[in-house]
């Protein structure tokens, strides 16, 4: 077996927000991959809009750098647990990794499940201690901690014998050792260059699994991926082998290498690099580009299963057509079946009515990230409430469990076990990390987590973290009793009026402010008891012949509730739907008129449910 000594290939895996996407910027602005000039900010490989609104990383990316001769390809990970599936896509292509821990959260449940992951694929870990200029890092205690994992983790005598590194990625310094002042990031350049094993390179012909996929207006479909055996060159013949065994013959139009946030063409690449070619039309990733000397397929990506399902169907609210580009089913399951090219741990099926799609996914996030990409497309649609998918293993039904990891004070404990109790979540275990800051753990079916994100934080008042990770499939633990309040229900079509909302504001809260447009069977707030109440908010003062308009400008309503995309499909129940089109989120009832829900039977016992 040969190696390639000029290049190395590396992971950054982490928990959410420990700072990986910022450790690549010191890495990019430190290599000089851009001119002098030119205004780089921070988060550089986060561009995508939505990515750069939430602050995270959704999607995984490939960059490189060259240090002292050697070719450094980077592949950024997102550490949210609901964006696993791109962790799990894109890890195989590296040989180690950089596992960053914050120096005050320490590892975190995501921590393990990357490390976890990255073990078991054989990349060599290199450990980051990020955010040692913070004021209050407790570094010692956070590596004695990562040393738990790993010994709790490691499965070979050698996977313990990692080396450590400290870093301030927003002040782009890694240190060897505590104490030292740093100037810069050479020493992590370096360690990467001792630590991680260079690429080992097969002789033959040409073998490529695609990892990643990216489009382009002139050159169309970019395949990324690793070269594991072989070179390619341009115009070379390949063979392009899909998951069902089949092959379909291409000509490879350019090699393209990373540097920085470019793509160059190059005439030829070899393995152990991680390059994208163009001209292979129809391919999907977990797909293997070969030579068809030895059209040989590379074992596929295999990503974890979705937890949660959700219907989306076709806008069926009487405004449907109104402001969204693309509304028809055709259209709408199209977009669906193509997010699959790319979104590995998505599913999409068809259902028994021609309009309503099943979408899977890993979690509620994940399902809401592909919502408000649809609509910032411009697609309207309608989604249901958010399910745990079950499944039945030998004639017994079975349910997601994830584990549930809460950092609060206090003061919210009782509120929250309570909450908690309700949703079937067993505590497993309870800290107080001094001062007023408490941990709880527990494990809780995945339905009895649909919805309480919003609930945990209101009754934390927005300052608690919470944090899940997948456990598996446990026995079916019975139905959850909703304990969601009714909903204010527009009985009529027409303009929300500052007089009617007043009315609603007598129940409990508003969704819509006066001046919006709503219809029949539209959710205009959420009633302070447990009933639905259909109820006119369009209704304005009747008018007298004595002028009396000072009367009106004297109601004084409380802003309404703007709830997010979210919190949105978090709220709803199961009798209800939220319409997403690129102008706005409504909840509406399934039965948008009251005799319909009065007529159906089953609605009364179900919304008690
Ligand atoms: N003080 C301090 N803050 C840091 C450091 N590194 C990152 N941060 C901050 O931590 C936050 C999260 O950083 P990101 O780089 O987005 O974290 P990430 O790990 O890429 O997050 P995800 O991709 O969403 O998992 C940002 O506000 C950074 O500015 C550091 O060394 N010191
Ligand atoms: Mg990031």
């Amino acid at each position: 077996m040969n190696y390639r000594s000029d290049i190395r290939n590396i992971a950054i895996i982490a928990h959410v927000d420990h700072g990986k996407t910022t450790l690549v910027d010191a890495m990019l602005k430190q290599s000089k991959v851009f001119r002098d000039n030119q205004k780089v900010g921070e988060l550089i490989m986060d561009q995508n809009a939505l990515e750069r609104e939430k602050g995270i990383t959704i999607m995984a990316k490939n960059t490189a750098v060259v240090y002292r001769g050697v070719k450094i390809n980077i592949i950024d990970t997102p550490g949210h647990a609901d964006f696993s599936g791109e962790v799990e896509r894109v890890i195989s292509m590296a040989d180690g990794c950089l596992l960053l821990v914050d120096s005050i959260e320490g590892p975190m449940p995501q921590t393990k499940f990357v490390l976890r992951q990255a073990l078991e694929k054989g990349l060599r870990p290199i450990v980051v201690i990020n955010k040692i200029d913070r004021p209050n890092s407790r570094i010692a205690e956070v590596l004695r901690l990562t040393e738990d994992l790993f010994l709790e983790l490691a499965t070979r005598a050698d996977q313990l014998d990692y080396k450590v590194l400290y870093t301030s990625a927003t002040e782009g310094i890694a240190v060897n050792e505590l104490g030292i002042k740093g100037k810069d990031i050479t020493p992590l350049f370096e360690l990467i260059l001792e630590a991680v094993p260079p690429p080992q390179i097969q002789s033959g012909p040409f073998q490529m699994l695609v990892s990643n996929l990216d489009y382009d207006s002139h050159k169309g479909k970019i395949a990324i991926g690793r070269i594991w055996r072989g070179k390619v060159a341009a115009h070379d013949p390949v063979v392009c082998v899909s998951a069902d065994g089949s092959l379909s013959h291409y000509e490879i139009s350019e090699v393209l290498t990373y540097l920085g946030l470019k793509r160059l063409e190059i005439a030829e690449a070899e393995a152990g690099d991680i390059v994208a070619v163009t001209g292979i039309e129809r391919v999907s990733i977990g797909d293997t580009i070969a030579s068809p000397d030895r059209p040989e397929a590379l074992p596929r990506i295999e990503v974890g299963e979705p937890t949660v399902e959700m219907t989306f169907g076709v806008n069926t609210s009487p405004f449907a057509g109104r402001e969204g580009r693309f509304s028809t089913t055709r259209q709408l399951r199209e977009r669906l079946y193509r997010e699959l090219e790319t979104n590995l741990s998505l599913r999409v099926q068809d259902t028994n009515s021609p309009d309503t799609f099943l979408v899977k996914g890993r979690g509620e996030l994940h399902l809401a990230i592909l919502i408000e990409t649809m609509r910032r497309e411009g697609y309207e649609f309608e989604v249901s409430r958010p399910e745990a998918i079950t499944k039945v293993v030998d004639g017994k039904l079975l349910e997601p469990v994830e584990a549930l990891r809460l950092d609060t004070k206090n003061e919210c404990v009782g509120v929250l076990t309570e909450m908690l109790s309700k949703r079937q979540a067993q505590l497993t275990d309870m800290r107080n990390n001094g001062d007023d800051n408490v941990r709880l753990e527990f494990h809780i079916p995945t339905k009895g987590l649909i919805g309480f994100r919003s609930a945990f934080l209101t009754a934390t008042h927005g300052e608690g973290i919470m944090n899940t990770t997948f456990l598996g499939y446990e026995a079916w633990r019975g139905n959850i009793v909703s304990t969601r309040s009714g909903v204010l229900v527009a009985s009529e079509q027409g303009i929300a009026a500052t007089y009617g909302l007043n009315n609603v504001q007598g129940r409990g809260l508003t969704f819509v402010e006066p001046g919006t447009l709503v219809y029949e069977g539209m959710i205009v707030g959420m009633n302070s008891r447990p009933q639905d109440i259909a109820i006119n908010v369009c209704k304005e003062k009747k008018k007298t012949n004595v002028r009396s308009s000072t009367s009106d400008i004297a109601i004084k309503l409380t802003p309404p509730v703007q709830l997010s995309l979210e919190q949105a499909i978090d709220f709803i129940n199961r009798d209800e739907l939220v319409e997403v089109t690129p102008e706005n989120i409504r909840l509406r009832k399934k039965l948008l008129t009251q005799a319909q829900r009065l007529r159906d039977i089953s609605f009364a016992r179900r919304a008690t449910k």
